[in-house]
């Protein structure tokens, strides 16, 4: 019998979760609708042109999801999880060091392949708490967290068995997929176990993303984001719908110019019922805000050089330190019109953007290379725009030092490696100019 390959296992979890979430968060059927509404109008409007950063059937079925883990045991389980899936840990993002700062360290898990990401691009952005930085965590809070952390089990040993097997065999004979599918989905589902208030609220003083990870037993996927061929258009149809946006799309402004990297934005957080363990025993039923819907488009990768651009430009913008959303939207067009040429061909010509080879009707053309990943200060940018204001941004205390961790940290912890995503888009660009002959 042939076996279920892990593309499917990973289009399959993908469309699950997204089933899931829809059940959880009504207000993301709302997104999708429009964004396929966003999207057919603007295939209708600009043809083929609409797909050179992908094909619609690849763009309608994208999504990213967010996960947020206590320790990197449960990343390594996690990894194991995602491996099944032909995904692979890409880039380390350090969110700590953010203007608005949260107590976690991310990579992105996704296909590193162009052929694999055509066939699904699903990818997760997954964060792991640093439960051992004293500047947000004290000694004594650090002992209790992890012991509850460590008492806690996401993954239970069938699914991680499963997981290992589809890994070293290349798949999963289809009962076995099935199995696999759906215990890894039910890891990610909201769980009805009731919170304890007083742990919750301790780690919600230090952080909303401390409480959201450390303060439960179980896990939840925070939220999928489909991608949108014109996010600007998106933005206004759910405002036009009254869902209350983010102020901001995060990432690189509309403007004349090409499309590169990421933007980004969300609807805000909405209350989920909840129930809560009191500290005398009793149950009651509250709240908790900590879900929201995110929309996503994808422009060109840029080299290290055009990102070393594009981070200086988002940091010329950020010094102006202007109080209106229209107010930064204006001055970043004008920072992006001196910082980055006008096209496309400009683009890759000065080395600061990625574009493939290849030949079309005879003639050799340059095809753009999808950025795959995410930006730093943007996700700190969603994490922050949508928790609790005052808990958004975690308390740190400025007086502690820094605990070291990055992406060879984050290897050793998975015992995998993590990818650069530089030298990955290099390759892909290697290998159409080696295909070229
Ligand atoms: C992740 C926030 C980052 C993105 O798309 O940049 C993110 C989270 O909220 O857990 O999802
Ligand atoms: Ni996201």
């Amino acid at each position: 019998m042939s076996l279920v390959p892990p593309w499917r296992l990973r289009a399959d979890f993908a469309a699950r979760l997204s089933d899931v979430y829809g059940r959880e968060v009504p207000a993301y059927a709302t997104l999708l609708l429009l964004t396929q509404e966003v999207n057919a109008d603007v295939v209708a409007e600009r043809g083929r042109d609409a797909e050179r950063l992908g094909s619609i059937e690849r763009v309608s079925a994208e999504r990213h999801g967010a996960i947020r883990l206590g320790t990197t045991d449960e990343l390594s389980q996690v990894a194991t999880v995602f491996a099944a899936m032909g995904m692979e840990p890409v880039g380390f993002y350090d969110l700590r060091e953010a203007a608005s700062p949260v107590p976690v360290v991310s990579t992105a898990f996704r296909p590193v392949l162009a052929e694999e990401l055509a066939r699904n691009p699903f990818r997760v952005f997954t964060s792991v708490l640093t439960t051992s930085d004293r500047r947000f965590f004290s000694a004594d809070l650090q002992s209790r967290l992890d012991r509850f952390l460590a008492g806690r089990e996401l993954f239970s040993p069938e699914l991680l068995r499963l997981a290992a097997r589809a890994e070293a065999d290349g798949g999963l004979a289809p009962d076995d997929a099935e199995r696999f599918l759906s215990l890894a989905t039910a890891v990610f589902e909201l769980s009805p176990e009731p919170v304890d208030q007083a742990w919750y609220d301790e780690l919600a003083a230090v952080s909303a993303v401390a409480a959201d990870v450390g303060g439960l037993r179980s896990t939840h996927v925070n939220h999928l984001a489909p991608r949108v061929l014109d996010i600007d258009a998106l933005y206004a149809r759910m405002s036009a719908r009254g869902i209350t946006m983010i102020d901001d799309i995060q990432g690189p402004p509309a403007w004349d110019g090409p499309d590169v990297l990421l933007r980004q934005t969300s609807f805000r957080a909405l209350a989920e019922p909840r129930s809560f363990r009191l500290p005398d025993g009793s149950v009651v039923t509250g709240d908790l805000r900590v879900r929201f819907g995110e929309v996503e488009a994808r422009g060109i990768a840029l080299t290290r050089e055009g990102r070393a651009v594009y981070d200086a430009a988002l940091a010329e913008v950020a010094a102006l330190a202007l109080p209106t959303a229209a107010q930064r939207r204006a001055a970043a067009v004008q920072v992006w019109q001196q910082s980055f040429p006008a096209t496309e061909t400009g683009l890759v010509d000065a080395g600061l953007a990625f574009a493939e080879h290849r030949v079309v009707a005879g003639r050799h053309v340059r095809v753009p290379v999808v950025y795959e990943d995410f930006l730093p200060q943007s996700a700190a940018g969603i994490f922050a725009s949508n928790l609790a204001a005052a808990t958004a941004t975690a308390t740190a205390d400025a007086t502690q030092a820094a605990v070291e961790l990055d992406a060879d940290w984050l290897a050793d912890a998975m015992g995998r490696d993590v990818h650069d995503p530089f030298e990955l888009y290099a390759a892909q660009v290697e290998r159409s100019r080696a295909a070229l002959g």
